[in-house]
């Protein structure tokens, strides 16, 4: 493994945000690419601390200062991810459901459909069934992207699309999930119109409801 993309893993395991700021940096001086950046140091550090916790090693503030390590390296990494887009070829609304405050993945995504050409609107963490509504509503997007990583918070998607179905739009909406413990029979079962595994096929599947 490269040096500074080792520092990176080791800066998002520690939860040193200045370790893996100024290995981001490094990392892109010795031209690494974004991408390589973000799966073989990122993710790969943030699924090790995932493990570390369910081992009983890591516990709740630890996972909190990774997660702002990461995030601070995905803020310098974001320009190079999202493509150049004049004029964005559709609106989606983002956010974690109900009861979840996991963002990082949202955020991945979010920054994935930005640079698929997408205007994001992106409703943050805990977002009830009414403010997605509110939201699209408000913005007028054509897609709904939903994330949760709990398995108690997922029960919040289906409430969601009944939402939108009370207020008289889910036929004009998309609606979207992901997260961890999402699947695509999952998506099926709560008639949910799409479901994407990672940020990049979350992207493909928001550009194939609009095209
Ligand atoms: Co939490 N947490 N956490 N946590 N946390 C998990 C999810 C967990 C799996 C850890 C574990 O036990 N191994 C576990 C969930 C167990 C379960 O329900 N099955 C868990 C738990 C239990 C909890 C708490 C209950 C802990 C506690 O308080 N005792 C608590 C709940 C708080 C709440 O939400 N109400 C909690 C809290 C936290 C922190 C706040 C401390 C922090 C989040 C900080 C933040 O996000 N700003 C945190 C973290 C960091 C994690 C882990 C370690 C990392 C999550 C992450 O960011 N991964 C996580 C363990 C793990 O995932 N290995 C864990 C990196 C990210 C890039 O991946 O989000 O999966 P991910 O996104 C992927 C795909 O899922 C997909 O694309 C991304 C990749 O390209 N994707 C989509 C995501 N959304 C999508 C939407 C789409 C399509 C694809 O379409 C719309």
């Amino acid at each position: 493994m490269d040096a500074a993309v080792k520092q990176i893993y080791q800066g998002v395991l520690d939860g040193d945000l200045d370790v893996v700021t100024t290995g981001v940096q490094a990392a892109l001086e010795e031209k690494v690419t974004a991408e390589a950046i973000l799966k073989q140091s990122m993710m790969a550090a943030m699924a090790e601390v995932g493990q570390l916790f369910e081992d009983g090693e890591y516990f709740v503030p630890e996972l909190l200062v990774a997660a702002r390590a990461m995030q601070g390296g995905l803020e310098i990494l974001k320009p190079l991810l999202v493509a150049e887009a004049v004029e964005p070829i559709g609106k989606v609304v983002t956010g974690t459901v109900k009861g979840d405050l996991h963002d990082i993945g949202k955020n991945l995504v979010g920054i994935m459909m930005e640079g698929a050409g997408f205007e994001i609107i992106d409703m943050g963490t805990d977002v009830s069934p009414e403010k997605f509504v509110e939201a699209v509503k408000e913005s007028g997007a054509q897609v709904v992207a939903m994330s949760a990583l709990l398995t108690t918070t997922m029960a919040n998607m289906p409430d969601t699309i009944k939402a939108f179905d009370e207020a008289g739009l889910r036929d004009t909406v998309k609606i979207m999930i992901g997260g961890a413990p999402v699947t695509e029979d999952y998506a099926k079962k709560i008639g949910a119109d799409g479901y994407a595994p990672d940020a990049s096929q979350a992207a493909k599947v928001a550009l194939s409801f609009v095209s």
